[in-house]
C-alpha cells in the first residue's frame, strides 16, 4: 500500500495520529476539535509552562474552558508536549504558529521556519503538513515545499502539503473553529484530497481551492478588506467632523440599505493580531512583483493616525472647559483591542496612552479585562479600580474600548467630559459626551460655567 493510500485509510478510520504545532488561540481550539472528531492528538508548543498547565487541565485560551480541557485530558487521547521528536510518530500536522511583523514592518516568518526545521529533522515520509498561520501568497511553496524538495521529498508523493487559513475570532460567541467554513488549498490533487478529507472530519464546512496560494491570498483579502473599510470609515469620521455631520447617524442610516452596503465603524485605530498586520504581509509580497498597493498603504496611514486624531479631539474638548491636555487628569476607559476580551496586542489605546503621557497629561486607564501592560519605557501600568467616585476626579475620560460591562449611563451621569471614540454612549444625551467624528459642540459660556460649578 502506498503512502497516499495508507494515509487515506488512517484518516478514514480515524486512526491517523494528528499533531497541532503551536497551541495558542488557533492551535488549542483546533486540537480540541480534532480530539472531538475522534483522532488522537499531540499538541506541540515551545512554551513548557503552557504545556504543564495543559497537562494540569488549565487552559490559557479564552475560548477553551478548563472543563473542556480536563475532559480531553481524562480521555487520555491528548498529549501536550514540547518534544518535537514525536513528529516521527505522526501522520498529519497542522502548523499554527505566529506570523508577526519585524520592527521594520516586514513579515517575520521565523516561527514557521523553526517548525519546518523540526519537521525536516523528525518527519516520517507520508506526513500531511497543513500550514494555518496567516501569511503572504507563496509561503507554503517557498518555505515548506521547496525545503522538502531539497531533501529529495516530492510533494504529493513522499509527503502531502496544504495551506488552510485560520479563521479564529477570539471571543466570538456565534462562530467557532467547528462551524466556520475552512478554506484549504493543496500542492497537488492528492494533497487537496487528503487535506479536505481530514479537515472535513474536524469542521462543518471545508472549501477546497486549487492551490495554497489561492488559500493564502483569500485570508489576506478577508483582512485587508476590513482594514481598508475601517480606514475609509475613519476618514469619513474626520470628514463629517469638519462638515459638522454626525457620522454615526450617517452610518446607521446607510446601513438600512438591504443590499450593496456593509457597515464598518470609525474608532481610535485598529488593534489585534490580524488586521494591522495581515495587509502588511500582502503589500510586502506585492512589492516583490513591483506592485504597490495604494489601498493598503493609505489604509495603514489613516488607521495609524487615529490615536493622534483622538489626542486632537481630546484637546478640543478640554479647551471647552478652559483646560489643556498638559497637566489634565485623563482616564482611558477600555484598553483591550476590541470589546469583551483581554487582548492588548496592537491596541490603539496603548498609543493613545503614550500620546497623552507625552503631552503632559496625568493619564490612567480602567479595563476590567486587561489588568496591566508595559508602557514604551517598560514600566508596568496597572488598571485602576472600578470606582466611580475616583472617576469624578478626572478632567476627562476617553472611551477607547466599548466593553459591554460598562454602565454607560452611570458613566455619563458622573458629569465628567467624555470623548466617546466608539459611539458607546449612543442614545445617551448628557451634554458632557463628545463623539469621535461628531462636531465638538462649543457650548455657551454660561452652560460650561454651570457644568464646572
Ligand atoms: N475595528 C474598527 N471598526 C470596525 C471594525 C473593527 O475600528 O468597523 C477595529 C477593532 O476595534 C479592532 C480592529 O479593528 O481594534 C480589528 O477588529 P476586528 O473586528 O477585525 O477583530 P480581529 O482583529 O479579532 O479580527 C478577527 C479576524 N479573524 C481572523 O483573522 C481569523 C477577522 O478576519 C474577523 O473578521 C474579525 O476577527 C471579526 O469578524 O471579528
Amino acid at each position: 500500500m502506498g503512502r497516499y493510500e495508507e494515509l487515506k485509510q488512517k484518516i478514514q478510520m480515524k486512526t491517523a495520529q494528528v499533531g497541532i504545532i503551536g497551541l495558542g488561540y488557533v492551535g488549542l481550539p483546533l486540537a480540541i476539535e480534532t480530539l472531538k472528531s475522534g483522532y488522537p492528538v499531540t499538541g506541540i508548543d515551545l512554551d513548557a509552562r503552557k504545556i504543564e498547565n495543559l497537562k494540569a487541565g488549565i487552559s490559557h485560551v479564552q475560548d477553551i474552558t478548563n472543563e473542556t480541557l480536563q475532559e480531553c485530558m481524562t480521555q487520555g487521547r491528548f498529549l501536550p508536549t514540547t518534544d518535537y521528536s514525536i513528529l516521527a510518530d505522526l501522520d498529519a500536522v497542522s502548523i499554527c504558529v505566529p506570523t508577526p511583523l519585524s520592527p521594520n514592518q516586514d513579515p517575520d516568518t521565523s516561527y514557521i521556519i523553526h517548525v519546518v526545521d523540526q519537521i525536516k529533522t523528525y518527519m516520517r515520509q507520508g506526513l500531511l503538513i497543513t500550514l494555518e498561520s496567516t501569511t503572504y501568497p507563496g509561503t507554503t511553496e517557498e518555505l515548506i515545499q521547496q525545503e522538502f524538495e531539497k531533501l529529495g521529498y516530492e510533494a504529493g508523493v513522499d509527503f502531502f502539503l496544504c495551506y488552510s487559513p485560520e479563521r479564529v475570532d477570539p471571543g466570538n460567541r456565534s462562530f467557532s473553529t467547528h462551524n466556520t467554513p475552512k478554506i484549504i488549498g493543496g500542492t497537488t490533487p492528492k494533497c487537496i484530497e487528503l487535506g479536505t478529507m481530514l479537515y472535513g472530519n474536524l469542521v462543518k464546512t471545508v472549501v477546497p481551492v486549487s492551490s495554497p496560494k489561492v488559500a493564502e491570498m483569500s485570508k489576506l483579502l478577508e483582512n485587508t478588506f476590513r482594514s481598508v473599510n475601517i480606514a475609509f470609515m475613519n476618514e469619513m469620521a474626520m470628514m463629517c467632523d469638519k462638515m459638522g455631520i454626525n457620522v454615526w447617524e450617517v452610518i446607521k442610516a446607510a446601513s438600512t440599505k438591504p443590499f450593496g452596503f456593509m457597515p464598518f465603524y470609525p474608532g481610535p485605530g485598529i488593534g489585534g493580531h490580524c488586521i494591522p498586520l495581515d495587509p502588511m504581509y500582502l503589500s510586502w509580497k506585492a512589492k516583490g512583483f513591483r506592485f504597490h498597493s495604494q489601498f493598503i498603504e493609505i489604509a495603514q496611514s489613516i488607521n495609524d493616525n487615529m490615536p493622534d486624531y483622538v489626542l486632537n479631539k481630546t484637546g478640543q474638548v478640554l479647551n471647552i472647559y478652559a483646560k489643556a491636555i498638559n497637566s489634565s487628569r485623563i482616564l482611558i476607559l477600555g484598553m483591550a483591542y476590541k470589546p469583551d476580551i483581554d487582548d492588548l496586542r496592537e491596541s490603539p489605546g496603548l498609543e493613545v496612552y503614550e500620546l497623552f503621557a507625552k503631552n503632559g497629561a496625568k493619564v490612567d486607564y480602567f479595563d476590567p479585562y486587561a489588568q496591566s501592560f508595559r508602557d514604551k519605557e517598560g514600566r508596568v501600568v496597572q488598571s485602576i479600580e472600578n470606582d466611580p467616585e475616583a472617576f469624578k476626579k478626572y478632567d476627562c475620560m476617553v472611551l477607547i474600548t466599548n466593553h459591554r460591562c460598562f454602565d454607560y449611563q452611570a458613566l455619563a451621569d458622573l458629569g465628567v467630559a467624555i470623548i466617546d471614540t466608539r459611539n458607546a454612549f449612543d442614545g445617551i444625551t448628557n451634554p458632557n459626551i463628545y463623539k469621535l467624528g461628531n462636531p465638538v459642540a462649543i457650548r455657551q459660556e454660561k452652560e460650561v460655567v454651570s457644568m464646572l460649578a
